[in-house]
């Protein structure tokens, strides 16, 4: 079957990208399939630790995640990448890299206003206090994907109802 590809989530901070991404790894490690993650945690703090938040250094942050994603699905595992990817030209850009076949986009859509609520880690706060610039959603912008192949809710739809969904949808995928 179609065992490897890469899983891209994308959405604001804090939207609950790394949350449903973790419970899907979860589900799919229960299912004995191979998993690789990346996500800002294991990636900006290491191999690209040289890069910020502009424009420029997002894109270049993406290219490189596009380009390790492909490399991992040569190796057989299924990718499941977080990043808030906020640039529908970089989205199409890391399509290009990875293969469209190979490339699911799932859609956390969580407002802002409700990202900005719960403010986990507080960025939100310092962000808009101007202490941390080209803020996702404060000031820089995000551009919600036109055609995701699954968009989740938040608002809408419990943790366990969307991975649940999505599992149902990457079994499909491994079974074609
Ligand atoms: C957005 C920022 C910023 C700025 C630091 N804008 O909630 P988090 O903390 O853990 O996740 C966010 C993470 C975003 O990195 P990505 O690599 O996913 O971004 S991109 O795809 O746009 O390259 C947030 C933290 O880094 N963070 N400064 N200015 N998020």
């Amino acid at each position: 079957g179609h065992k490897s590809f890469v899983v891209w989530f994308t959405g604001l901070s804090g939207s609950g990208k790394s949350t449903i991404a973790n419970n899907v790894e979860q589900k799919l490690f229960a299912k004995r399939i191979h998993t690789f993650s990346l996500d800002g945690d294991n990636i900006r703090r290491g191999l690209n630790a040289d890069l910020g938040f502009s424009r420029k250094n997002r894109e270049e942050n993406l290219r490189r995640i596009a380009e390790v994603a492909k490399l991992s699905i040569e190796s057989g595992k299924l990718v499941i990448a977080s990043f808030i990817s906020p640039l529908r030209k970089d989205r199409e850009f890391l399509k290009k890299i990875i293969g469209e076949d190979d490339f699911v986009e799932i859609f956390i859509n969580t407002p802002l206003r409700v990202c900005e609520e719960r403010d986990v880690k507080g960025l939100y706060k310092k962000a808009r206090a101007g202490e941390i610039k080209n803020f996702t959603g404060i000031s820089a912008p995000y551009e919600n994907p036109v055609n995701p192949n699954i968009e989740i809710k938040t608002e809408e739809e419990s943790i366990k109802a969307a991975t649940d969904r999505i599992i149902i949808y990457l079994t499909n995928k491994l079974e074609t």
